[in-house]
């Protein structure tokens, strides 16, 4: 594919749509979803206008953690598909010009991985190192203090070699050793595998934890903060990733990392050798006002180093969905924001057409966040709606997690045509940030924040932007001192007014205005 604008790498310009899995469409009626059925549905993601997929695990898992505990790196999962199915969906986004990002697990693996099976069956296994095992306290108990994510203790005792491992997460889920560099080569190698297979990158799984530090040794206190993590040696092993996708026209690295931005910075490294994208989560982690979120932005711009490329981020399938979390009306504000800050943005599955969490009645609970008694993640993973039939159009058998509520609007048929929906304000959006480099290239610079209005502009050469949003539910006046025409807005009819000198906004209302060539 060719670059629009000279110098600017693909995903610079480029919108990723994440895809949970079991959730977008199911092929063969088990209540799944399923490859083939993805498939089928790059007719919307092409219509929509997105760029590349990144696509949860579906590598064979014992699906403790729904995919997020691979029993085998190089193969998918038959519940999903064959590998040929996985091939053919590579080739079928290259025809549309879209790409793949897989979901790299590499922190730790499923029990049933066969190194650790063999990591566990004696003390000098070969593979006894590459997953971290302690000798209990004088007591017998535990190593250490430190907690799972999921609760309860980090380490998991082994009858069998009278020892413990650890696991950040579920005792399913066996952390790998990343001082190991047997590991660290054989991560490598998965990533060659794909790589070679034609995917254009990962995103990587809490990458941050990659390295735990010397609190693991043991005799050392637990750190304070729960499960340790981004230690210095965590740089080194990213060094190596990156050199990886160097031979391969620089795959795509995205990081999951749940930092703060001072400490996430250093994750993009400074000659090359970091993340191109360390995921900033801070639009899903702060409270939706403005007076928050403009110094917020600004400083994340400021903190990003020369040749580091900021991304935005609403939602995942790790925390509530955004039309939840502030509001239907607001997710139509932050979906403008999302798509016209500078940088990469991510929209998760179904926030286009402002699906909502749904609530999930305990006996249909099925995520083990939840289970344990932490929150639950299932009421973000409902299946995608494509009409308004019993199952959304997802399924033909019995969805794995119940459809949702209000299925009669938020669906994908009902919203396609109508021009004041979700979907028609995503592609809209969509359209004019892939039209106009000052859009997706272009410099920001924040404007920002008056009483519950957050403002910024963003241009390219002559071109400039300025993006006025209102964050509050009354009507809101602002001073911006330029003219010029709406060219996007949250409520429709409202499009195509002009502007001058300064803005008025309805509550809940967010406008994308083209300034006025010389203003
Ligand atoms: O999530 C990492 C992570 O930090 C989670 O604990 C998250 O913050 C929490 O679930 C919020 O409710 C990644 C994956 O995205 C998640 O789905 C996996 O369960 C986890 O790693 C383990 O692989």
């Amino acid at each position: 594919m060719s670059d629009v604008h000279e110098g600017a790498s693909w995903w610079r310009r480029g919108v990723i749509y994440q895809i949970y899995p079991r959730s977008f469409q199911d092929s063969d009626g088990d209540g799944i979803g399923d490859l083939a059925g993805l498939r089928r549905r790059l007719d919307h993601l092409q219509w929509l206008g997105i760029d590349a997929v990144w696509l949860s695990p579906i590598f064979p898992s014992p699906m403790a953690d729904f995919g997020y505990d691979v029993a085998d790196y190089n193969a998918v999962d038959p519940m999903f598909g064959s590998f040929g199915d996985l091939d053919e969906l590579i080739a079928e986004l290259d025809r549309r010009g879209m790409r793949l990002l897989l979901d790299l697990v590499p922190n730790h693996t499923s029990d049933r991985h066969p190194w650790f099976l063999e990591s566990r069956s004696s003390r000098d296994n070969p593979r006894r190192d590459w997953y971290i095992w302690r000798d209990p306290a004088p007591d017998g108990g535990p190593p250490n203090e430190w907690q799972s994510a999921f609760k309860g203790s980090a380490w998991e005792w082994d009858e069998h070699t009278g020892q413990y491992y650890f696991h950040a997460f579920l005792k399913e889920q066996p952390d790998l050793d990343w001082r190991n560099p047997q590991v660290r080569a054989a991560m490598h190698d998965v990533l060659r595998f794909w790589l070679q297979r034609g995917v254009a990158g990962f995103r990587i799984d809490v990458i941050w934890l990659l390295a735990k530090g010397v609190e693991l040794e043991p005799g050392q206190p637990a750190q304070e903060d729960g499960i340790g993590g981004d230690q210095p040696a965590v740089h080194a092993y990213i060094a190596e990733l990156r050199a990886l996708a160097g031979e391969f026209d620089d795959a795509l690295l995205v990081g999951e990392l749940y930092l703060e931005p001072e400490r996430l910075m250093a994750y993009y490294g400074t000659r090359g050798e970091g993340l191109q994208l360390p995921f900033n989560f801070q639009l899903v982690e702060q409270p939706w006002d403005a007076q928050t979120l403009s110094p917020i932005i600004a400083r994340y711009e400021e903190l990003l180093p020369q040749a580091g490329w900021p991304n935005w981020v609403l939602g995942n399938h790790d925390k509530p969905r955004i039309a939840s979390r502030v509001g239907a009306r607001q997710a139509r504000v932050a979906a403008v924001m999302l798509l016209t800050l500078r940088g990469t943005p991510t929209i998760y599955y179904g926030d286009e057409i402002g699906m909502v969490d749904a609530e999930v009645p305990a006996d249909l609970q099925r995520d083990p966040q939840g289970l344990r008694g932490g929150a639950s993640r299932d009421p973000q993973r409902t299946p995608m709606r494509w009409d308004g039939s019993a199952t959304g159009g997802f399924t033909d058998g019995t969805p794995w997690l119940p459809i949702g509520p209000s299925l009669a609007t938020i669906n994908v048929e009902a919203q396609r045509e109508d021009r004041g929906s979700m979907l028609t304000l995503h592609r809209s959006l969509l359209e004019l940030r892939r039209r106009e480099p000052a859009l997706n290239v272009g410099r920001f610079q924040s404007l920002g924040a008056d009483g519950d209005v957050l403002a910024y502009e963003r241009s390219f050469e002559e071109t400039t932007f300025l993006v006025v949003l209102n964050l509050g539910s009354s009507p809101a006046r602002t001073e911006v001192g330029r003219s010029g025409r709406v060219v996007v807005s949250t409520h429709v009819g409202r499009e195509d007014r002009l502007v001058v000198g300064e803005v008025d906004l309805s509550a809940d209302e967010a406008v994308v205005i083209r300034v006025d060539p010389g203003d």
